[in-house]
C-alpha cells in the first residue's frame, strides 16, 4: 500500500528490513547499548557484520526516544538509523518517546540529504508495545515529518508479519491525507 503526503510517499510493505535494498537508510530497533539483540537489531547486525557493532560502541548509550545514525557496512544501503523505542509500560510518556524516535530519525536522514528510509515497527516486539497503538503513533508522527520533508521523497514502513502489516495497512486506510 502507497499513499503521498505532500510529495512524499508513504509506502506499507511486508518483508525484512535488512533486505531493502533501494533505501538510503534502513532504522534499527536497538538496545541501549547499540549491540546485537534479538528482532530486528540481532538482524541488522548479522546482515552488516562486525564492523558495524565497532562503529555503534562509541556511540552507546541511547536513552529512550533518542537516534543515532551509522555506516551501513554490510548492508545494502548508506546508512543505519538507530532508535531506541520506549519499553512499553516502563519508558514514559510511551507515547511521546516512540514519536520521538520516528521524528528524529526523519531528521537525521533530512540532514544528511538522505531520500528514503525504511522503518520496522519500533518497540512492537520485545518491548512489548501494542502493535495498534503503536502503528498510530508511528504513522502520525511519519506524516507529520512528511510534511515538513525538503530531501526525503519514500518512507517505508517494512512489517515483519502479515497480521502487522493488515494493523498498519488499517491506521493508514484513516489517516487524513491533505
Ligand atoms: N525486519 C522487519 N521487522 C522485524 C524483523 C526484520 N528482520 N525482525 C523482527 N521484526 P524488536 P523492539 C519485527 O523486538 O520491540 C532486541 O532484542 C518484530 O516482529 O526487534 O523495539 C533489541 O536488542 C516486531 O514487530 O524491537 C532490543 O533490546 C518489530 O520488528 C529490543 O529487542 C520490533 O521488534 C528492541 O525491542
Amino acid at each position: 500500500m502507497k499513499l503521498q503526503i505532500a510529495g512524499v510517499t508513504l509506502e506499507l510493505t511486508q518483508g525484512d528490513i535488512t533486505r531493502q535494498t533501494d533505501l538510503d537508510a534502513v532504522v534499527n530497533a536497538a538496545n541501549a547499548q547499540l549491540m546485537p539483540g534479538g528482532g530486528v537489531a540481532g538482524a541488522i547486525h548479522r546482515a552488516a557484520g562486525p564492523g558495524l557493532e565497532e562503529e555503534c560502541r562509541s556511540l552507546a548509550p541511547l536513552r529512550p526516544g533518542q537516534a543515532v545514525m551509522t555506516g551501513a557496512h554490510d548492508l545494502p544501503n548508506r546508512h543505519v538509523i538507530h532508535c531506541l523505542g520506549p519499553v512499553y509500560g516502563v519508558d514514559e510518556p510511551s507515547d511521546q518517546l516512540l514519536a520521538s524516535c520516528y521524528e528524529r530519525a526523519i531528521q537525521l536522514a533530512e540532514d544528511a540529504g538522505l531520500t528514503s528510509i525504511g522503518f520496522p515497527a519500533l518497540s512492537t516486539g520485545a518491548f512489548g508495545y501494542p502493535t495498534r497503538d503503536a502503528a498510530s503513533i508511528a504513522i502520525d508522527s511519519v506524516a507529520r515529518a512528511a510534511r515538513a520533508a525538503n530531501r526525503l521523497d519514500l518512507i517505508r514502513f517494512v512489517l515483519f508479519s502479515q497480521e502487522d502489516y493488515e494493523i498498519h495497512r488499517e491506521v493508514l486506510s484513516n489517516l487524513a491525507v491533505d
